[in-house]
């Protein structure tokens, strides 16, 4: 009861922490301002979680509670309001704050209270209050343990909208399981967008209903001769479904004309060349098209493009358009115009690689920057936003250097470093704040079969890409940022991620 509980907190000797500094935690994303006031708040049995009954924040408090137990064993009791007047609680509290991803955490010896204008805001704050939590308990302070937190007030909000990563399920296939591991660790990092590059010459891995030989026959290999897979529709929903759990959009993505030789052995009518095609397990690119000159290729691209896009409660679907160098420059950009108004009846904005800038586009399509900064520009030219990808920086497949065993240098060796010192908003001449949705990092995936080896690729580069998506410039620091990273290691390893152990991090 209500007096028990007061009574208990009152009789309780003060606590004397050991002195904190919110401002030396080792946060990444680093917030927009962190003001220490060297308490601490005692994570213990005697927390109530308050969510205060807005939309969607009891989900939200569920989430935080699940943590808390995850990580301390403590089972906090989670309500909408205070009303036994317990006295130490963390509530939740919908306010105005800054942008819609922003929010406030304001951590006192008594309470945590975080603002947000929504669920999306408490999220962000959660994974903030998840970083705080230190790694062991403090035994000798009570006779039960307690996570002592640091006190002090964040003030919080984001760069930029799209934070992104995406992952190559078509050159070797990743289970449902490995892209949930994923997206739970892109949400600790407030990454919001997942693309998944679901097509490519080596596989097909998404099923279509009205075509099913794309996944039957396109999706029974992969680079290297291994039996491939796919996604049936469910498990591409339940992907769905735990990433917006996580505040994460899916973006699906169809590479075309080009990179579509398993589409054409499934159905060979598609091929530009009037040849059916083999299965390919190479890792070659360039080499497939599809006939753009064709009605029937526009009317399967309107039944994949439809199913996806009813299972996709995101606003993208990105069609690829890539390195398609065996279709001729007018047949190309006639394609990317005649699929564009697609996209667009099925009311997903497009994306493509930023070659799809040679065509005339709607202002609400976006560009991939990866490779050429001129078709950016175009982009940028139409009245078009970019996606920062530059392999040269952001490409996850790309060695940290000569000694690496996984990935390829064909754009840079990126160690991890370089892949953190770039400054999105000054990267490419011409390309302004407001020209750019936001930064992502793509993992190709012809010398990775295994999630270890994926994860060896990822970590420790991806939480530097989250950090250059989310943190203002000026904020931006790899000699301040170096030793947050380092930090990670404890995550790491307690969520089994295998990483590189690179000699330019000050690991403990
Ligand atoms: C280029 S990046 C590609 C991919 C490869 C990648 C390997 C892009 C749009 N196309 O097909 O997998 O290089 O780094």
């Amino acid at each position: 009861g209500v007096a028990l509980w007061a009574c208990a907190d009152e009789q309780r000797p003060r606590i004397e922490f050991p002195e904190t500094d919110l401002a030396e935690a080792a946060l990444i994303p680093k917030p927009l301002s962190v003001v220490p006031t060297h308490d601490a708040f005692g994570l213990d049995r005697h927390v109530a979680i308050y969510s205060g009954g807005a939309a969607g924040m009891a989900e939200v408090a569920e989430t935080l509670a699940g943590h808390i137990e995850a990580r301390t064993g403590l089972r906090l009791p989670v309500d909408n309001e205070n009303k036994e007047g317990i006295h130490r609680a963390i509530y939740f509290n919908q306010s105005p704050a800054d942008g819609p991803e922003g929010y406030q955490l304001y951590i006192t010896r008594d309470s945590v209270l975080i603002n947000s204008a929504n669920a999306e805001g408490a999220f962000h704050a959660v994974q903030t209050l998840r970083q705080l939590i230190p790694s062991a308990a403090n035994d000798t302070l009570t006779e039960y343990p307690i996570w002592p937190l640091p006190t002090g007030k964040i003030t919080d909000k984001t760069e930029f909208a799209y934070r992104g990563a995406m992952l190559d399920v078509a050159r070797h296939f990743f289970s449902v399981s490995d892209v949930k591991k994923y997206l739970d660790v892109m949400a600790y990092y407030k990454l919001n967008v997942l693309h998944l590059h679901l097509t490519d010459d080596q596989g097909w891995r998404i099923e279509i209903k009205s075509w099913p030989k794309l996944t039957e026959v396109g999706g029974s290999t992969e680079v290297g001769g291994g039996p491939g897979g796919y996604y049936t529709q469910e498990e591409y929903k339940e992907i769905v479904a735990y990433a917006a759990e996580r505040f994460i959009t899916i973006v699906p993505e169809v590479d075309m004309p080009g990179h579509t030789n398993a589409a054409s052995v499934a159905y060979p009518f598609l091929n530009g060349n009037g040849k059916t095609p083999a299965l390919y397990t190479g890792t070659q690119v360039g080499f497939s098209t599809w006939d753009t000159r064709k009605d029937t290729v526009y009317a399967f691209i309107d039944d994949v493009i439809r199913e996806i896009s009813e299972m996709t409660p995101g606003p993208y679907f990105h069609i690829g358009g890539d390195e398609s160098h065996v279709t001729a420059k007018d047949d190309y950009i006639y394609f990317v115009e005649r699929v564009e108004p697609i996209v667009r009846k099925y009311g997903k904005r497009m994306i493509g690689w930023d070659e799809i800038a040679n065509a005339s586009l709607d202002s609400s399509s976006v560009a991939q920057f990866w490779a050429d900064e001129e078709n950016a520009r175009k982009a940028v030219n139409q009245g078009m936003q970019v996606i920062l990808s530059p392999a040269r920086k952001a490409y996850l497949d790309m060695q940290y250097d000569s000694t690496s065993t996984f990935g390829l240098h064909w754009a840079a060796y990126i160690p991890v470093d370089s892949a953190y010192i770039w400054n999105p908003q000054a990267y490419a001449a011409g390309i302004a704040k407001k020209d750019i949705l936001g930064i992502e990092a793509p993992l190709w995936s012809e010398t990775i079969s295994e999630l270890s080896e994926l994860e060896y690729l990822a970590f420790p580069r991806l939480p530097g890409y989250a950090e250059l998506g989310w943190t203002e410039p000026a904020q931006l620091s790899w000699e301040d940022y170096k030793h947050r990273l380092a930090a990670q290691a404890d995550y790491f390893k307690r969520m089994d991620i295998r990483y590189y152990p690179s000699d330019r991090v000050p690991w403990p």
